[in-house]
């Protein structure tokens, strides 16, 4: 099927196809034949390299176990539903932080953070594009002023996009960038805002310095901005995702992550490690590199995708 005519849904489950290669298929052909504690071992290896993290890798195995202890199966579609269900589970549980609502008449502001090379342009120029398709004056704030073509990489978005930016020279401060943009959005009307941010993170004091001072100039202008803080991880990094969203959680609120790369990883399970060890809700996830590749993250599509036979 073409990528511009698939559901969200139908966009998710594609891009969890490798995930679901690594998971479902051979779960599939581990408890095809009759199965002991050795199987239950290969069981959390299979997960553990999904990147579902230790503790949901042994609190999935125990949940099987337990399970078949009582009424043995060997239907798979069972032994799936099982994993199906705990999975929806997890994601029904996060310390959601939710965003904050401008005033009337105020633009609502996004602050996008993540390290180079995670996704945070492009996820920008994607959310830009949603927003405009809905109709909302979008403006983008080109705070990545650390690298030329980082400013460049955005400018060029936003011109294929039709979408307004305010940019500086390279090695500006970040804030002044900022302050110039949501200006200009107060000026002339423009409903929502999203800052691009340096992803330099070679210590957490200066990026939490870094960070704090956008957000302090933000508030300046428009009461109550940003409104909104993403995180962009990179879902082909698997674990060490999980260990800069912990750097980031640290050093600023998050409300939620931007989950990119999805398409191109086996590392899909990270979604459940995210929610398990941080409890910061995935609110997108980038099924690809044009402007269209970004779904609102559906823990159904999620659960369906990885753990069901049907789908396979
Ligand atoms: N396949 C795929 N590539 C992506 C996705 N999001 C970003 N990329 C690519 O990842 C690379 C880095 O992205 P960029 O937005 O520049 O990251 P930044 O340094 O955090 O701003 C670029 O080549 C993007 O095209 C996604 O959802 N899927
Ligand atoms: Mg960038």
């Amino acid at each position: 099927m073409f990528n511009f005519l698939k559901s969200g849904y139908e966009k998710i489950k594609s891009a969890l196809s490798k995930t679901r290669s690594a998971l479902s298929m051979r779960i599939k052909a581990l408890f095809g034949k009759p199965w002991n504690d050795e199987t239950f071992e290969q069981l959390e290896q299979i997960l553990f390299e999904a990147d579902l993290g230790t503790k949901c890798a042994s609190s999935f195995v125990e949940k099987l176990r337990s399970r078949l202890r009582t009424s043995p199966t060997n239907d798979i579609q069972e032994i799936l539903k099982i994993f199906h269900d705990e999975t929806l589970s997890i994601l029904s549980v996060s310390n959601q932080v939710e965003p904050k609502t401008p005033a009337p008449g105020e633009p609502y502001v996004v602050l996008i953070v993540g390290v180079n090379g995670s996704g945070k342009t492009t996820s920008i120029a994607k959310l830009a594009k949603r927003f405009q398709k809905e109709g909302k004056k979008v403006l983008l704030a080109a705070g990545d002023t650390f690298r030329a073509a980082a400013i460049e990489q955005l400018a060029t978005w936003a011109e294929r996009l039709k979408i307004d930016i305010v940019k500086s020279s390279p090695g500006s401060d970040p804030s002044a960038v900022a302050f110039d943009a949501l200006t200009a959005a107060k000026a002339r009307g423009f409903d929502v805002v999203f800052i691009d941010t340096a992803g330099r993170l070679q210590n957490k004091a200066d990026l939490m310095k870094e960070l704090e001072k956008i957000r302090r100039v933000c508030g300046k202008v428009v009461s109550s901005a940003p409104h909104e803080t993403l995180l962009v991880l990179d879902a082909t990094t698997g674990q060490n995702a999980v260990d800069q969203a912990q750097v980031f959680n640290e050093a600023t609120p998050l409300n939620g992550i931007v989950l990119a790369k999805l398409d191109g990883s086996a590392k899909g399970g990270i979604v459940l490690s995210i929610y398990q060890q941080l409890g910061i809700p995935v609110r997108w996830v980038g099924t690809g590199e044009k402007a269209d590749d970004l779904e609102p993250f559906d823990p159904s599509a999620y659960a369906d995708s990885l753990f069901s036979v049907e789908n396979q």
